[in-house]
Parts: C-alpha cells; sequence; structure tokens
C-alpha cells in the first residue's frame, strides 16, 4: 500500500513514523508513506496557500488552486483521496477495515479555519475522527495511517486484531497480566484456572457487561450471537 500525504506540516509525522508497530511496519516495506508540500504548488514569492473567506468571516481558508495542484500531481485511477474534516463522516474500525484493502489511499489535510468547499469534489470523501475540533487534519491523518497500518498483513501478530474492542461492534474484555495480585488487588480466579471455555464465557460476559456501561450506544446497535445471549441470559438468571 502507498499512502500519500498532503500538508503543509510533514515535520509533524518525523516520530510518528518511525516508532512502534507503524515504524516497523514501515521498515519492513508492508506500506510506502511520502508527503507533498502544498507550499510547493502555490506561485510567487509569498507562496500563499490560503486566503480571507467570501461572506466575511474569521479566519482564513485553504485555496483550491495550490490544493488541487498538489492533489493532481499524485492522483491514479487507483488512488483513494480523503479530506481530513471535522465535518466529515465520523471514522470506525469497520473504515479502517476498509482502507487497509486500497492500493494507493491520499489524506488531505487542511489547515486554518477549513479549505474552499469546491475542493471537496475532487475527494471519494470527507472523514472526520470525532467530535471536538482540531487545528489541522495532520492528527487526525495520523490516526488514520496508525489504524490501518496496523491491519496490513505482517504488520501484528495474525489474529492479535481481532478479539479488540470494536471489531466486533463491543469494547474488548479487561485483560490483566503478572503478578496475580497486587497492591491487594486479584486477578479474577477464573482466568487463573486453566479452564478455557470458562474462560472465554467470562470474557464475552465482561464484554457485554462493559460495552452496555460505557457505551450504551455500542451495545443498542450489537445483535448478539446466539452465544452472547444465551451467556447474558445466565448472568440475569444468576442476579
Ligand atoms: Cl479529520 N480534522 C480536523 N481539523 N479536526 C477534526 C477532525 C479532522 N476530526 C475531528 N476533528
Amino acid at each position: 500500500m502507498k499512502i500519500t500525504v498532503l500538508t503543509l506540516f510533514p515535520e509533524m509525522y518525523e516520530n510518528f513514523l518511525h516508532t512502534s508497530i507503524v515504524g516497523r511496519a514501515l521498515a519492513r516495506g508492508l506500506a510506502e508513506v511520502e508527503f507533498v508540500q502544498i507550499r510547493d504548488f502555490a506561485p510567487g514569492n509569498y507562496r500563499h496557500v490560503d486566503d480571507t473567506p467570501f461572506g466575511g468571516g474569521s479566519g482564513m481558508v485553504m485555496k483550491c488552486q495550490p490544493v488541487l495542484d498538489a492533489l493532481n500531481s499524485v492522483k491514479t485511477d487507483s488512488s483513494y483521496t480523503m479530506i481530513m474534516s471535522p465535518a466529515g463522516k465520523p471514522y470506525s474500525q469497520a473504515k479502517a477495515r476498509e482502507l487497509a484493502q486500497k492500493e494507493h489511499l491520499i489524506l488531505i489535510c487542511g489547515h486554518y479555519e477549513g479549505m474552499d468547499a469546491r475542493i471537496n469534489a475532487h475527494a471519494d470523501e470527507l472523514v472526520s475522527i470525532g467530535d471536538y475540533v482540531l487545528t489541522g487534519g495532520e492528527l487526525a491523518s495520523m490516526v488514520i495511517m496508525d489504524s490501518v497500518i496496523r491491519l496490513l498483513k505482517g504488520s501484528i501478530t495474525e489474529g492479535s486484531a481481532d478479539e479488540e474492542s470494536h471489531e466486533n461492534g463491543l469494547l474488548e474484555y479487561p485483560q490483566y497480566t503478572h503478578p496475580a495480585e497486587y497492591d491487594g488487588v486479584k486477578v479474577p480466579d477464573v482466568l487463573l484456572s486453566g479452564n478455557h471455555a470458562k474462560i472465554r464465557e467470562w470474557r464475552i460476559l465482561q464484554s457485554l457487561l462493559l460495552t452496555k456501561e460505557v457505551r450504551p450506544d455500542l451495545f443498542e446497535k450489537h445483535e448478539l450471537t446466539a452465544e452472547e445471549a444465551k451467556i447474558l441470559k445466565k448472568y440475569e438468571a444468576e442476579e
């Protein structure tokens, strides 16, 4: 996979691209990341990439020409183009899975008060990483790159992404490691029992109870599997 980032601030990505799982995946050649400096496409000595908004209002708006010339310098028939925007569609694990199948991702990072709306028609979609405002799209594009790169084959241990939070529409069950007792707090007995059927049942129940409490919106949307329904029914009967 190739990822091209259009940005005014490529230096923001330095540590991110060289650290941990992302750093290792890129070193292994699972993905290639390139940057296009939008300012390189702005004309004149001043290389202005932004201007005042028509109709008035505060702040500056990124101009069509530098952004679209930058985009056209890298876009091909196999590119999938996304604009980072707080007004975009909510990003999700399902979208990360979808993006991990693409040959070429282009991520466009706006800055200032946003970009000229005529740029939108040149992208496949606008995406938001949550209901808050960032100073620019760079952090959002790193969130997307991180979540996509870790899904590429060979990036993390096969299968270790499958039981995580959000993969099945639920939050993950709590995890514990050594020691079995820390500061007087014990790991749940069942996890030390060696009874794999019991452990599986406990984990499914914890996942359901946690999601219901912390993310009732996800719990409502989730269709219980036959196994989940059975485990929940048993728990409710015991309560
Ligand atoms: Cl994708 N961009 C910006 N600038 N702010 C955001 C965002 C994106 N997602 C949430 N807030």
